[in-house]
């Protein structure tokens, strides 16, 4: 018999196959149809002929069988050995795999039977939808592949039991019917089947961007791409489901879109998981719960919005993300500011603005009706800048209001979820009366008789004048040349405007004032002044005689109207020709010739009254809580308390009070100090709010300053500050004074009692009456030609003939300077006044206070100038002090004290006479006169300016020749030493 012992053959094949197989472990995406190894009991499998196939039954180390099928007929001719496996269902699958795991016996180290012994063997398969069972014909089946071996054993290997292991694997499809057979046909070779699996490949089950896919048998095809759609994981959404690609080889490729959680839930490790109370998702595109936004709230699992709080609202399209929100509360310190026939309303944002941005203002305007009973919607008429409604800003002007009439405005706070609610409407009101209207614009004017160098301009009233015009504006300038223009200010309907060029044309522009202010300008008007040459040649001869006549005429015409007139205005108006006009140049809006008179006397009124009203506003008595008092002045007492104007914020005030049982002269003098007041506005000036004349008592509200009066406050203090402070108070009294003199306004009883000071330390210049320095000012003393007069602070030409002027202002000025200086110190001590009087006319003068610096006696002793023309201006103390603020080192030498001999009066000497006032006056001390011009030209216009000249700025101001440079540079170094160590004559 040809065939190996078959014991001997089952122990070697069974080792074989437990060594090489071990423990299976089966791809996840391999569904197994059959596996030999894995039948606990009988295969079942049909061998024919039935000495063919036999199969080996043994057992593993754990007693399950092992299904080994062997043959091995190699010494025999024709051999035909088939083994049928059972029916295999295929589950649906089309393409099955078959593995098999055997051994093949190299038929080389088989002894003669070379001739028939085979090394391979086919595989087959039937397909059916039935169990056929054996009655397949063989010829009914169909070959998947003959099968040889990787590895054939030899006798060799058998000796040392290393047995080699093939595993083929081939697919078969595509199937159709539900099943199918294997078989196993041998023709003559030696083999062992150890094992055959038949399984089929899936994409297994997966969750991928939340959608499930099943479990998806492979397609027919090895190339095939199965589409596979998903379903979303629970609690998620999908517009289109998501869809992946199943491959033959049991692998998802190429996914295509995704589900979300559903809003209430998020996703948590690919499902989707509900959100906690307290928690929300509202929308899909936000990916995980979110709190509750503030003042919102929920207490369910699940939640797509949250709740608002008691109280709080939302709007449906305010962002989910955003914290409930309330409806703000009222505007505050809601005021008004009237101009004419518009009112500025000006409100702050209420306290509470509910949380959101979209805060809004409604403007509701009333008005009070004809028969003054009730109010009335205000009409389209009126207009709202920049609208009434939706007001994102905090301020609304009101225009196109009827003039004298009673308006209340309401500023209603709105915003997005005013509407949900119903609190209430949360508004400010605010009472406004408008104001007389402004003239209206004048419309005619004409050229009366041109010059060559001057035009008589006239007009006529304007259509509207809204009241009684008190004075005309006439602004003319040459063509072209705009920047440069001059002001007249005329009660008259026509003007002569003078120092006018020949055959120039000029513009023209007039406008009315009335107690209600400015209207606007008139159109422009172009007119041209007349040239000699037209003159002479036209009128031929004759003319000019006339023309001459004409003008001598008018000339004593105007020279009589003004010695008349300024007669009959009591000589005030010293730089005017006419006392009803006023003139004023401008270049690039700066007045050119600072000093020309712009105050105006209330005097000048006929009834003091209407000048109270002109510059004064009445303030109605029960705006105003008197609270204490905190002084006497010559009228009256002085008190202090809140001022509460409708509809502006409140603020501390003054309170200046007639007594009782005054005289008609005394009301006209105690007002005329508001006229004068309510004339300035400049932060070194007391600022008037108002006066009280409708009620008794008469008060004058002005500014309250904290610190009360300078001298007062600098003796509380005594030496408690810095020179800088000092000189920072020095400085704002010079600056108000500036202003003063340059409206044309001269002080008269200036004095540290008469400066006041705020809590900033700001000094404001305060007192200003009309008999006052006469009446009221304790200081007053009577002269020798029957004024009162405050001595001590009053220069000697006011003294001795009255000549007040800014220039007597500023010795009054180097008082206070003093005064500053020492603390408080009482000028010239206890010396009588006319002791006073004799000293300053023998020429002594204050000593410097102790510590003062020398620079600051220095410019004191220039105000004590004998000869007041020879006095700074103020101008010049502004700019000195400002350079000495910059430059606080130039304040640290200080009054030699052992020359300082106090209770004593320096003589004034004239050491001073080295310092030059201006830059002309320098020059021509020192004999180089001619240049003066090409130094103001270049810009060179004060001595300050001059010391810090070198020789380059010389040359380029023009002086070219080496001898005067010299000598100007010498005495350039001359200033500069004494700037630096100024000289105090002791
Ligand atoms: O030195 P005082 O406290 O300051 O005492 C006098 C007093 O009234 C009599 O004039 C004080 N006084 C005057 N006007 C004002 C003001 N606007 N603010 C504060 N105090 C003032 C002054």
């Amino acid at each position: 018999m040809g065939a190996l012992p078959r014991r001997t053959c089952g122990v070697w094949m069974l080792l074989l196959s437990l060594a090489a197989t071990g423990t299976r472990c089966i791809p996840t995406n391999e569904v197994n149809l059959l596996d030999s190894r894995s039948v606990m009991g009988d295969l079942g499998w049909i061998a024919y002929p039935k000495n063919g196939w036999e199969e080996i039954g043994e057992v593993d180390e754990n007693y399950a069988p092992i299904h080994t099928y062997q043959v091995c007929k190699v010494m025999e001719h024709n051999q035909n050995n088939w083994l049928q496996t059972n029916w295999i269902l295929n589950e649906g699958a089309q393409r099955v795999f078959v593995e098999l795991k055997f051994t093949l016996r190299d038929c080389n180290s088989l002894p003669g039977g070379l001739g028939t012994c085979k090394e391979t063997f086919n595989v087959y398969y039937f397909e059916s939808n039935d169990e056929e069972g054996r009655n397949i014909r063989e010829s009914q089946y169909t070959k998947i592949d003959t099968i040889a071996a990787d590895e054939s054993f030899t006798e060799l290997d058998l000796g040392d039991r290393v047995m080699k292991l093939n595993t083929e694997v081939r697919d078969v499809g595509p199937l159709t019917k539900k099943g199918f057979y294997l078989a196993f046909q041998d023709l003559g070779a030696c083999i062992a089947l150890v094992s055959v699996r038949v399984f089929y490949k899936k994409c297994p089950f997966v969750v991928k961007n939340l959608a499930h896919f099943p479990d998806t048998i492979t397609g027919s095809d090895s190339s095939q791409l199965l589409e596979v759609p998903g379903s979303c994981v629970n609690n998620s959404v999908a517009d289109d489901l998501p869809r992946m690609h199943c491959s033959a080889e049991g692998e998802w490729l190429v996914p295509i879109g995704r589900c979300v959680c559903q809003a209430g839930y998020e996703e948590v490790n690919g499902s989707c998981q509900v959100c906690k109370p307290g928690f929300y998702r509202s929308s899909l595109q936000t990916q995980s719960c979110s709190k509750c936004p503030p003042h919102s709230y929920t207490k369910v699992e699940g939640s797509t919005s949250c709740q608002c709080e008691e109280n709080y609202y939302k709007r449906d399209t305010d962002p989910t993300n955003m914290a409930c929100t309330k409806p703000p509360s009222a505007p505050r310190n809601a005021i008004s500011n009237v101009n004419e026939t518009s009112v500025f309303l000006e409100w702050s944002v209420p306290e509470e603005t509910g949380g959101r941005k979209d805060l809004r203002y409604n403007i509701l305007c009333r008005k009070i009706t004809a028969d003054l009973r009730q109010y009335e919607p205000c009409g389209s008429n009126v207009r709202y800048v920049p609208q009434q409604t939706g007001l994102r800003n905090n301020s609304v002007r009101v225009v196109d209001l009827l003039a004298h009439t009673n308006y209340t405005f309401e500023v209603e706070a709105v915003n997005g979820v005013t509407e949900l609610t119903n609190p209430g409407r949360q508004y400010v009101s605010l009472n406004v009366t408008t104001n007389q209207a402004a003239p209206s614009p004048i419309t005619v004017v004409k050229k009366g008789k041109a010059g060559k160098n001057s035009i008589t301009v006239s007009w006529l009233e304007p259509d509207r004048p809204n009241g009684i015009i008190l004075e005309y504006e006439i602004k003319y300038f040459e063509k072209d040349q705009e920047t440069s223009y001059t002001i007249i200010k005329s009660k008259e309907t026509a003007v002569v405007a003078d120092g006018l060029k020949p055959s120039s044309i000029y513009i023209f522009q007039i406008r009315a004032r009335t107690s209600a202010g400015y209207g606007s300008f008139s159109r422009r008007f172009e007119f041209e002044t007349s040239s000699y040459l037209v003159a002479a040649s036209s009128e031929q001869g004759q003319v000019p005689v006339i023309a001459v006549a004409v003008t001598v005429a008018i000339i004593l015409l105007a020279l009589a109207t003004g010695f008349l007139l300024s007669g009959r205005r009591c000589g005030y108006s010293k730089a005017k020709q006419d006392p009803d006009e006023e003139k004023m140049h401008f270049h690039n809006g700066h007045i050119k010739f600072p000093g020309v008179r712009t105050y105006i006397d209330p005097h000048t009124y006929e009834d003091p009254n209407q000048a109270v009203h002109e510059f004064a506003k009445e303030i109605d008595v029960s705006s105003i809580t008197i609270e204490r008092v905190i002084g006497a002045g010559e009228f009256g007492e002085v008190c202090c308390g809140p001022l509460r104007l409708p509809g502006k914020r409140e603020y501390p005030v003054a309170i200046k009070t007639l007594k009782a049982g005054y005289t008609d002269k005394q009301r006209r003098d105690f007002l005329g100090e508001a006229s004068i007041m309510g004339q300035f506005d400049h932060p070194n000036i007391i600022h008037l709010e108002g006066v009280v004349t409708k009620s008794k008592p008469v008060m004058i509200i002005t500014e309250y300053m904290e610190n009360g009066s300078l001298d007062t406050f600098l003796k509380k203090n005594d030496g408690q500050f810095t020179v800088i402070q000092l000189v920072g108070m020095l400085r704002g009294i010079a600056s108000g004074m500036r202003y003063l003199s340059d409206m044309g306004y001269v002080h008269r009883d200036l004095a540290a009692r008469n400066i006041l000071v705020n809590s900033n330390l700001v000094c404001k210049v305060s007192d200003f009456g009309l008999s006052r320095v006469l009446e009221d000012d304790p200081e007053a003393a009577y002269t020798t030609r029957g004024g009162k007069i405050p001595i001590r602070w009053t220069a000697p030409e006011a003294i001795a003939f009255r000549k007040f002027t800014s220039a007597s202002d500023v010795w009054s000025y180097g008082i206070v300077m003093w005064e500053v200086m020492s603390y408080g110190e009482r000028p010239y001590w206890e010396m009588s006044n006319q002791d006073v009087i004799k000293a300053v006319e023998e020429n002594y003068r204050l000593p410097g206070p102790m510590d003062c610096p020398a620079a600051l006696y220095h410019l004191m002793m220039d105000c004590w100038q004998k000869d007041r023309n020879c006095r700074p201006k103020f101008e010049e103390i502004v700019s000195l002090l400002d350079k000495l603020i910059r430059n606080p080192s130039s304040l640290k030498t200080l009054i030699n004290s052992s020359n300082r001999v106090s209770n004593l009066l320096v003589e004034h000497g004239s050491a001073e006479s080295t310092v030059y006032r201006s830059v002309g006056e320098w020059l021509e001390a020192i004999k180089m006169g001619r240049y003066t011009e090409l130094f103001m030209e270049s810009g060179y216009t004060s001595v300050e300016v001059v010391a810090q000249m070198t020789l380059e700025d010389l040359r380029r101001v023009g002086v070219s020749l080496a001898g005067h440079q010299k000598k100007i540079l010498n005495s350039i170094q001359e200033m500069r030493v004494q700037m630096i160590n100024p000289t105090v004559p002791i």
